[in-house]
């Protein structure tokens, strides 16, 4: 069978499975997954720990990054990896680390803003972390041209945090998690970003 069906489905990035399935247990916080997921159980464990083998990515590029704060880029770490609801938002791209992304995926108010609450005492050296980090030592380094300010001087508000972060994987929108109109990355009990992809994808945002 193609895989068309774009309410369930992995996209075609670095770690995700083929097909979503039942993992059994995911760690921590990837857990909410278990029941259909794109991740396996070691890719969930990977996304709790520092320089992780999945990108080799340092959080603590300008200091130890808080455990609150750092809470936040787990959460968002489990949601890329685990989600098999990304389908109106998968884009094909020419990238040596992966052939599809997401764009532009509606964000909950709640969960952008928490994010940036628990990480607006935090430091950075850049807005998009996707891109133009020194690699030299195989782990990202803030660049020669950059310096290290307080958070909310690289990311004045939460919208511009959650959108710039990850070159618009995400869409802020002033949508609650009550709304069904918008992707949660905490939730409890069954995944309720199902009906928000049937959702978009029947009404092409
Ligand atoms: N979370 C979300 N929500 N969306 C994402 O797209 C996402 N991506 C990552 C992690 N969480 C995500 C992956 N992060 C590089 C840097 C970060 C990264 C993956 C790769 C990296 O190697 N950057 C190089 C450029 C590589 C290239 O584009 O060729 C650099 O210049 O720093």
């Amino acid at each position: 069978i193609l895989s068309l069906d774009k309410l369930n489905m992995c996209m075609d990035a670095k770690h995700q499975k083929k097909d979503p399935g039942p993992e059994g247990k995911l760690y921590l916080q990837c857990n909410p997954w278990r029941d259909n997921a794109c991740c396996t159980a070691n890719t969930s464990e990977e996304a709790h720990s520092d320089n992780s083998f999945l990108y080799n990515f340092n959080w603590n590029h300008c200091g130890v990054m808080s455990r609150e704060c750092k809470k936040h880029f787990i959460q968002d770490t489990c949601f890329y990896e685990c989600s098999p609801h990304l389908g109106p938002w998968i884009q094909k791209v020419d990238q040596t680390w992966r052939k599809e992304r997401i764009l532009d995926v509606p964000l909950c108010k709640e969960d952008c803003h928490d994010w940036w609450e628990d990480c607006k005492n935090d430091y950075t050296c850049k807005s998009n972390w996707h891109k133009g980090w020194d690699w030299t030592t195989g782990i990202n380094k803030c660049p020669e041209n950059s310096k290290c300010v307080k958070w909310t001087q690289v990311y004045p508000t939460p919208k511009a945090m959650c959108e710039q972060i990850w070159s618009n994987s995400y869409r802020y929108t002033t949508y609650a998690k009550t709304s069904g109109r918008c992707m949660q990355l905490w939730f409890t009990g069954p995944n309720p970003n199902k009906k928000v992809a049937e959702y978009y994808l029947n009404n092409a945002q």
